[in-house]
């Protein structure tokens, strides 16, 4: 185990609904720490370029509407094994196949609504943090 930083999107569906708080506060409660912060709205550009390993799936144009469409709440988690953490907070891709008491089974609507974002390996991770804070 080693302490890893991972970078989390609160997504529009989750801003619109009210539950900044409630996403946090489960990221807190396992023990992850919130080292940076910042509330935007993605441009086309911003997520086109984040999302860029999708370009050639046939979801990318959904995926970068849906991503533009209101404000995103962009984190740096930091903690022990704060990558598999996240992803394990998160839940399954689409929250009808997400496990019980997730992020996404709780508060997705739909696997393109689906809450969350998370940095899904090491590699990503450190592209992520980067492409939002910068080195
Ligand atoms: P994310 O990158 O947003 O954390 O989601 P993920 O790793 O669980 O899933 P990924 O495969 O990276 O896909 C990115 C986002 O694209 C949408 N998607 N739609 N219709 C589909 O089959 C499909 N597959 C993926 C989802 O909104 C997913 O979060
Ligand atoms: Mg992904």
């Amino acid at each position: 185990m080693s302490v890893e930083r991972t970078l989390s999107i609160i997504k529009p569906d989750a801003v619109a609904k009210n539950v900044i708080g409630e996403i946090v506060t489960r990221f807190e409660k396992a023990g992850l720490k919130v080292v940076s912060m910042q509330m935007k709205q993605l441009s086309k550009e911003d997520a086109e370029g984040f999302y860029a390993e999708h370009k050639e799936r046939p979801f990318f144009a959904d995926l970068v509407a849906f991503m533009t469409s209101g404000p995103v709440v962009v984190q740096v988690l930091e903690g022990e094994n704060a990558i598999a953490m996240n992803r394990d907070l998160m839940g399954a891709t689409n929250p009808k196949e997400a496990a019980e008491s997730t992020i996404r089974r709780d508060f997705a609507e739909s696997i393109d609504a689906n809450a969350v974002h998370g940095s899904d390996s090491a590699a990503s991770a450190e592209r992520e943090i980067a492409y939002f804070f910068g080195a």
